[in-house]
């Protein structure tokens, strides 16, 4: 059976938890359109993002993959367009490395699009009543790193995998009770909001 990698990211910035490793667990082994899903979790510290979630590329060979991260502040799921190659961290790493206007990958291009159906999949969201959008920038940190490393992974190794970045809020564990206060989703709707990402992946994988 066809796969499609999943990742989360382990917790970071003093946040108990990390709700894109939450979400992606509840989604391990599911079957999607006879696509299965398989998961794992990646560090939040610079290269090893990359490394690892090339590790589980090697491992499960799947046919997408789709990095998924905390964007703490958003109000919605922000389907991510651009990786852009720069590395300028506002907070350091889980392993404290602070990197500063650093390029990603040296002989790289400026940026890579996504390759997964981004407009449409935030489309499909909204239609569905998950508040979501299409978003043109992943940041700087190591979203936006692991992002650009594995597109520019793939387009280097020549691999015939569709791959993407998805931002998702705080949940409410992560707000109730904090000031100031801050937007956050249900991870029973962001759980809803990737279930409808990796359907309608599949669709556009099957044309
Ligand atoms: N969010 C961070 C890195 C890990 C995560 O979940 C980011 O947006 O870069």
């Amino acid at each position: 059976m066809p796969k499609i990698l999943l990742t989360g990211f382990e917790p970071f910035g003093g946040e108990k938890v990390n709700p894109s490793a939450l979400a992606v667990k509840e989604l391990a082994g599911k079957v999607v359109n006879g696509f299965e899903i398989v998961t794992g979790e990646i560090p939040v510290v610079t290269q090893k993002c990359i490394d690892e979630t090339i590790k589980l590329i090697k491992e499960h060979s799947p046919v997408a993959v789709v990095n998924v991260g905390q964007a703490g502040g958003r109000m919605e799921i922000s389907v991510e367009k651009v990786a852009i190659n720069v590395k300028d961290y506002r907070i350091p790493d889980n392993e404290g490395n602070q990197m500063r206007f650093a390029s990603i990958a040296e002989d790289g291009p400026a940026a890579y699009f996504a390759t997964i159906p981004v407009e449409k999949i935030a489309e499909e969201m909204v239609k569905q009543t998950v508040p979501a959008s299409v978003s043109y920038t992943a940041g700087t940190y190591c979203c936006n790193e692991v992002f650009y490393g594995i597109s520019h992974y793939i387009h280097t190794n020549n691999l015939n995998i569709s791959n993407g970045f998805i931002h998702i809020p705080f949940i409410l564990e992560q707000a109730a009770g904090v000031t100031p206060p801050r937007p956050s989703m249900s991870l029973e709707t962001i759980v809803k909001g990737l279930e409808i990402a990796i359907t309608t992946l599949t669709e556009y994988i099957e044309q």
